[in-house]
């Protein structure tokens, strides 16, 4: 697919040109990752669509270093033409401006995962038609500011509830300032609201467990069925279609809108204040607290526990922030300072090498 579009049409910016220049290369251009397929990336470029995978450079510090890590769904690379046309090389990535990252707390090998990069608003889409889970709200509202992203809260499916304004009444007070829209992306309730809040240039993300509807809300605010989501559709166990890959698509007016597949787990990596910006309300309860460093436990004065008594604060709300802060203290200690400082050292001798061996080769003018 060859289009003629302008890299402003996937997002590009003034910002995103001066992070970009600063680092240029001669023959490097800019493009933006589309999709991502166990290392062979889709970009959009100035000249359409091309494949790109990441030069052997790139491999080695994102491998030994850890840095800058491998693009993602989002990211701005810079790209190298290859002989092939239709390939080029990924030599740079542009720093990002915002990363959703989560921690699988079931694969130890790759601890963190960056979701998607540099999302402008990331819609935490639930259904009204199960039961509303505030818990794993948090959780999602939790990642959502530690990603730099405007966070905002779907309740779909409002066809099939039956008080909608009670359920936004109640995911209103953990919603942190956050806005709040019931819609119905198979009726259409609320979509002109929603719809609203996206626009050209600007980056959506919509997260949230699967089924709730993410795919079909995508569907209905493209006004079309997306092209490309049917490629990246597979039946899983049950039968059913689901989404099994990120796909960054381009709906005219709308921006760029990211459907990512639903997440069993999403585990807090480091938190970069999103527990304290998820929770703000408790801490600011907590400043009345007589200790300073009440812990709001037995302590006399404690402002948080006199909150729960008189029913202003609901208790399963400061159980969850103490179990999410612990979970992320255990992804910390999990980061293991020795096996990182090691791995940094093993990185430098290689790197030594491999320079001392490029000098001797081609000079040190390189
Ligand atoms: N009644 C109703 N069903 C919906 C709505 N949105 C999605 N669905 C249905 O919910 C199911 C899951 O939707 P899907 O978009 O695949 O969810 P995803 O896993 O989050 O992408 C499908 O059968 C949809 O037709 C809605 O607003 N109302
Ligand atoms: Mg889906
Ligand atoms: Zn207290």
């Amino acid at each position: 697919m060859t289009s003629t579009l302008a890299l402003t049409d996937w997002g590009w910016d003034d910002a995103h040109a001066a992070a970009f220049a600063s680092r240029a290369i001669a023959g490097h251009e800019p493009g933006r990752i589309l999709v991502e397929d166990r290392g062979s990336y889709l970009v959009a470029t100035t000249d359409g669509d091309a494949r790109a995978t990441v030069s052997g450079r790139f491999r080695f510090d994102a491998e030994l270093e850890g840095q800058p890590g491998f693009p993602v769904v989002g990211d701005w690379v810079a790209l190298q033409p290859t002989g092939d046309p239709d390939h080029r090389l990924i030599q740079g990535l542009v720093p990002r401006r915002t990363a959703v990252i989560r921690r699988a707390p079931t694969d130890r090998s790759s601890p963190e995962q960056v979701l998607a990069a540099n999302v402008d608003l990331l819609l935490i889409v639930t259904s009204l038609n199960a039961d509303l889970n505030p818990r794993r709200l948090e959780r999602y509202l939790a990642v959502a500011w530690s990603s730099g992203a405007q966070p905002v809260l779907v309740l779909n499916k409002a066809d099939l509830a039956s008080d909608v304004e009670t359920a936004v009444a109640s995911v209103t007070p953990i919603a942190g300032g956050a806005p709040v829209h019931a819609v119905s992306a198979t009726t259409g309730i609320g979509l002109a609201e929603l719809g609203a809040r996206f626009g050209d240039g600007r980056t959506a993300a919509l997260i949230g467990s699967s089924g709730v509807g993410k795919s079909t809300l995508l569907n209905a605010l493209a006004g079309t069925e997306v092209e490309g989501t049917g490629a990246i559709r597979e039946d899983d166990d049950r039968g059913r279609h689901t989404t099994t890959r990120r796909h960054l698509v381009r709906v005219p007016g709308r921006g760029l809108i990211l459907d990512t597949p639903g997440m069993r787990e999403l585990g807090l990596a480091d938190d970069d204040g999103g527990i304290d910006a998820a929770f703000s309300d408790i801490d600011e309860l907590a400043a009345a607290c007589r200790f300073h460093d009440c812990r709001h436990d037995r302590e006399p004065g404690c402002a948080v526990r006199g909150a729960i008594a008189a029913g202003s604060l609901d208790p399963a709300r400061l159980a969850n922030r103490r179990k999410l802060d612990r979970e992320v203290a255990r992804a910390e200690g999990q980061n293991d300072p020795r096996a990182r400082a090691e791995r940094r050292r093993q990185y430098r001798m290689m790197h030594t090498a491999a320079s001392r061996h490029m000098k001797m080769k081609y000079g040190d003018d390189r």
